[in-house]
């Protein structure tokens, strides 16, 4: 019999097929409480489950005592109690590889359209305030040979320093648990405490996973540490930035601007303040989502899910201690 597995996010057909073809697929719309009561049954066959934005702890793994996978369709995995997982023997799949590209060209666009005002700017031509050849109150600036600060040299990180090295002349700097070689070498990266980087930087922009340690990393303290000419940059997860304290210094003006793809709290709620300032670019969490990228990723997610429950693990595993 074909092991069971719960799915909570929709898969292209193709995909679809491909799992049921190793699996007996019960489709869920989500993991909630209630949804966990209305499929007791399922959950308690459940060998594998696939989804991603979800919480995963110790309170749903009760109700699956027969999980060995989880397979989440992203890179960032703050959403599962990974304690717990380790604690059961069931291993974590996550998709670290096939979105690094798409996130970084998302991190650039935030770095353009905060400094060179696109947002603000095509706003102002739908609303019919472009009258005449513009003045310096449309002005932006300038992008090229600007200092771009990199928290946490990931694969990410990595794929924005080669982009704003070679396509934008700039000076990289980066904070990160330990030197990257790569980085150095190929793109001149200087490694940097976080208070130098955050003091130099033109652009201060984070990819890090959000963790204990890089939980509200970036508060009152370290903003107040950038240039006022600064902008702030986060693709990674909300959290890592204290948003009451970053909502401060762009009211006080103690930075420039900020790119935001991620918040505190997604949906960003349609009163925030951010919403209000015409220099920060609030985008919905589009770091990963074009459709090349997103089917990829859902198709690592499926890949993953049938190494772990086939005993074939070569990579992605995010607590590898589990497989024996
Ligand atoms: C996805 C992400 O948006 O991979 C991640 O960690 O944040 C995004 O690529 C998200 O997890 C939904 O699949």
């Amino acid at each position: 019999m074909k092991p069971s597995v719960i799915l909570y996010k929709k898969l292209p057909d193709d995909l679809l097929t491909r799992l049921e073809s190793h699996f007996n697929v019960t489709q869920l719309s989500d993991l909630s409480p209630e949804t966990v009561k209305q499929n007791a049954e399922a959950f308690a066959n459940a060998q594998g489950i696939l989804g991603s934005s979800e919480k995963v702890d110790e309170a749903l793994l009760e109700h699956a005592p027969k999980l060995r996978a989880a397979s989440t369709v992203s890179v960032g995995y703050d959403n599962f109690d990974v304690d717990a997982l380790t604690a059961r023997g069931i291993a974590l799949m996550h998709t670290p590889t096939v979105l690094t590209e798409t996130v970084a060209d998302t991190m650039m666009t935030l770095v353009l359209a905060t400094a060179r005002r696109a947002v603000e700017g095509a706003e102002r031509v739908k609303a019919g305030e472009w009258k005449g050849s513009i003045g310096p109150d449309w002005f932006g600036i300038d992008v090229h040979h600007k200092t771009l600060g990199i928290l946490g040299m990931g694969r990410i990180g990595l794929a924005l320093a080669q982009r704003a090295h070679f396509g934008f002349s700039m000076p990289i700097l980066y904070n990160a648990r330990r030197h990257h070689k790569e980085a150095e070498e190929r793109f001149d990266a200087r490694y940097c405490d976080l208070d130098t980087l955050l003091a130099e930087s033109d652009f201060v922009c984070i990819s890090l996973p959000l963790t204990e340690e890089t939980h509200h990393m970036i508060g009152a303290e370290q903003l107040a540490k950038m240039k006022p000419s600064a902008i702030l940059i986060n693709a990674g997860r909300g959290p890592v930035i204290d948003e009451k304290a970053l909502i401060q210094a762009l009211q006080a003006g103690t930075i420039h601007a900020a790119g935001l793809d991620v918040f505190e709290q997604e949906p960003l709620p349609v009163d925030s303040p951010l919403l209000e300032m015409p220099n920060v670019v609030a985008l919905p969490h589009i770091g990963s989502a074009t459709h090349e990228t997103r089917y990829n990723m859902a198709a690592c997610a499926v890949d993953n899910l049938i190494a772990a429950l086939t005993g074939d693990v070569k990579e992605n595993c995010v607590n590898p201690q589990v497989l024996k």
